[in-house]
């Protein structure tokens, strides 16, 4: 009898510490299936960011190196261009990504480095306790915006994948969820094309996957959702910002 929704062999064994409802461990999944269904974890090194996935060291078979706040883009550069046959992801939240790190993935996706981001927009800083982020929602309320983020002071959310779709070392650029199965079936095809694409050569990719931090948004784990679906996905929408396209013969 075929046994369905076995661990993945890119998961090691060691239980994820995420909070209930959290979507890190999903998307985590996701990846190490990917890897595995690509039978590349022997030549696959991961980024480990800064923010509640620093420990995503832990959770992958891979070869793993853990990079300061922001850097990983820049670290990620480094491993590829030194060795070029391995994947090489990067998984960064949205405090990692779109603020201590906006310049260096800016400036990787510019300069087409072949590399996969995988990026997790909660809206939030999880790990330091729920500060405003870059992509904190307008009026949404944050340990240090608590009347609701006022875009007249705070500034507007940033929406990354649209921003970097207009940069010509871009190979795809895709948002995604993880709140239902037909979600989460498109996020993981979303993520195993960014992975082809680099194997394929064919420059920087940007899976964005708007996540949940039940935690720092102080939700129950199905509140969340329904947070997300209501607030998030109207304001990043879901779908495709930039694809150059499969691969020609
Ligand atoms: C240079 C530097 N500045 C600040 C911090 C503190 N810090 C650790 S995690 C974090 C925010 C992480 O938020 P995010 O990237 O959104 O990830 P999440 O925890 O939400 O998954 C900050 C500011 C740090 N570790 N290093
Ligand atoms: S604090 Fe938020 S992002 Fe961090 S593990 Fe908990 S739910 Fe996830």
């Amino acid at each position: 009898m075929a046994v369905k929704g076995q661990r993945p062999h890119a998961l090691t064994d060691v239980p994820f510490h995420y909070c209930p409802g959290c979507t890190h461990g999903i998307v985590h999944r996701l990846v190490a299936e990917v890897i595995d269904e690509l039978g590349c974890e022997g030549k696959t090194v991961g980024v480990a960011s800064v923010g509640c996935s620093v420990f995503t060291y832990n959770y992958f078979n891979c070869d793993m190196v853990q990079a300061p706040h922001g850097r990983a883009p820049a670290v990620a550069t480094g491993v590829k261009r030194a060795r070029p046959d391995n994947v090489v992801f990067t998984y960064q939240g949205d405090g990692d990504l779109a603020a201590i790190g906006a310049g260096e993935t800016v400036h990787a996706a510019a300069r087409g480095e072949n590399i996969v981001a995988i990026f997790i927009n909660n809206a939030i800083y999880g790990m330091t306790g729920g500060q405003m982020a870059p992509t904190t929602l307008p009026g949404q309320v944050t340990q240090t915006t608590p009347y609701g983020r006022d875009v007249k002071t705070a500034g507007n959310p940033i929406r990354v994948c649209e921003m970097l779709s207009s940069l010509d070392g871009v190979a795809l650029a895709q948002r995604v969820t993880v709140d239902c199965v037909k979600n989460v079936k498109q996020a993981k095809a979303a993520i195993k094309k960014a992975f082809q694409y680099q194997m394929e050569g064919r420059g920087y990719c940007i899976i964005e996957v708007v996540s949940t931090c039940p935690t720092n948004w102080g939700l129950a784990p199905q509140d969340a959702v329904k947070w997300l679906r209501e607030n998030m996905l109207p304001y990043y929408p879901l779908g495709v910002y930039k694809d150059i396209g499969e691969a020609k013969e």
